[in-house]
């Protein structure tokens, strides 16, 4: 019998131990440079954050909670975890914070687990009127395990009915009561849902994950000791990492950490952790106050800019970081305008609008935000620049050239604002 004997593993850098998938990432570092990114979800984290979630942290398990996990070796991950949730704790103002969900929906579905039994009622903004599949639309497991009624927007100015909120609540008294969106302009009432939910007996979940970043930084009004839980994702206006946490209030601790692990996730994924607390640090900052107020600005000059050009932005405007473009009055519909605009440099996503007669995979709307754009500096005038391209673009649609032309000049702009995280050159 021979002994085996030991070989150190070779650990070449990622372009010589695979070219291919290296020059996979030096393409999208590439277009997510020169293209204006405009998915009202999406953003650039920075180098910081993203050094801290391609760490080392990811190589560890640690499932539990800081002092109580259930293997050896913790202590880095400990003070990580906890530093994270310190910082949260700061920049929110809230009571108990949990960084541990993987992302927006595991986190909203530790919600339901902490507070719903199966066949519960329960209520949130129905997709097409702007919310999250996670808040009981039918195709999800939440509208599978729950029974889910959804309210809407109003007819005349689409925004949320709190009358009809109000209605369903009574008639239908749920468990949970869902406030918050994904494709909604406006600010939300949290106060006026608090008195619904205080009404019916429900308990009320914000989801914020589209607008953490805007209500940490005070540019919206905050849900936290309205609610009595909230989730959010933190990689959207947050500027974190891929991920997810929920903040709640000291009575619900328990019920919440339980509800995330054991009951739902395994080991939380610690490099994300790592780069929550990063995130939650920038958050801290000045700098990011300056740069919530402009994602806001930035929108508004938008919308103006696009309805000064004959564009029917649902709502009349925006009070946050997006807007919806209902394409009725023009020659096309949502999915070949976004198409168009992808071909052009211009990176957004097509949508529903409220009462759409089109299909959600070939709806009527775009859904546009100023987050990414706004992380690499562009300003009110390159709105107005931009409300120029979209307007080419969706004239021209069918235009090759024109597109072509469109996608060299947004790639000129964009050379003058380089996004932070990203490699240039
Ligand atoms: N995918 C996110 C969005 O684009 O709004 C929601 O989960």
């Amino acid at each position: 019998m021979t002994a085996a004997t030991g070989s150190k593993l070779s650990d070449p850098h990622l372009s010589e131990r695979d070219p291919d998938l290296f020059r996979l990432i030096q393409e999208e570092n590439k277009r997510e440079h020169e293209t204006m990114r405009l998915i009202a979800s999406e953003n650039y984290a920075s180098r910081a954050v993203m050094e801290a979630a391609g760490s080392c942290l990811a190589n560890k398990y640690s499932e539990g909670y800081a002092k109580k996990r259930y293997y050896e070796g913790q202590a880095v991950i400990d003070a990580v975890e906890e530093l994270a949730i310190a910082r949260v704790k700061e920049l929110f103002n809230a009571e108990h914070v949990n960084v541990q969900p993987y992302s927006g929906s595991p986190a909203n579905l530790a919600v339901y687990l902490a507070f719903c039994q199966p066949g519960d009622t329960i209520m949130g903004l129905g997709l097409p009127a702007g919310g999250h599949l996670t808040h009981g639309h039918t195709v999800s497991i939440t509208g599978k395990y729950f029974k889910s009624v959804p309210y809407g927007v109003r007819r005349e100015d689409h925004r949320i009915d709190m009358d009809e909120v109000r209605k369903l609540a009574k008639e239908h008294k749920p468990k949970l009561l869902w406030c918050g969106t994904t494709a909604y302009p406006r600010t939300i009432d949290f106060a006026a849902f608090r008195e619904i939910a205080t009404e019916v007996g429900a308990i009320l979940a914000a989801d914020i994950a589209h607008i953490s970043g805007l209500v940490c930084a005070g540019v919206h009004p905050s849900p936290i000791g309205i609610a009595d839980v909230v989730t959010s994702t933190t990689h959207k206006t947050f500027r974190g990492p891929r991920g997810g946490m929920i903040m709640c209030k000291k009575e619900h601790a328990s019920a919440i950490d339980k509800a995330v692990f054991p009951g739902l996730q395994g080991g939380p994924h610690n490099a994300a952790t790592a780069g929550i607390a990063v995130a939650a640090k920038e958050a801290l900052t000045p700098e990011f106050k300056v740069y919530a107020k402009n994602v806001v600005e930035n929108a508004k000059a938008l919308a103006e800019a696009l309805m000064a050009r004959g564009f029917a932005v649902t709502t009349g405007g925006t009070d946050n970081h997006l807007l919806l473009i209902d394409l009725t009055n023009k020659s096309v519909a949502g999915k070949p305008a976004a198409q168009a605009l992808d071909k052009a440099g211009i990176v957004a996503n097509y949508n529903s609008v409220p009462f759409d007669p089109r299909k959600p995979f070939d709806p009527s709307g775009l859904r546009i935000g100023t987050p990414a754009v706004t992380s690499r500096g562009m300003g009110t005038a390159e709105m107005v620049k931009l409300a120029e391209w979209v307007d080419r673009v969706v004239q021209k649609h069918g235009d090759e050239a024109t597109l072509t032309a469109v996608a060299n000049e947004v790639r000129e702009l964009c050379n003058h604002f380089p996004a932070p995280g990203l490699i240039v050159g």
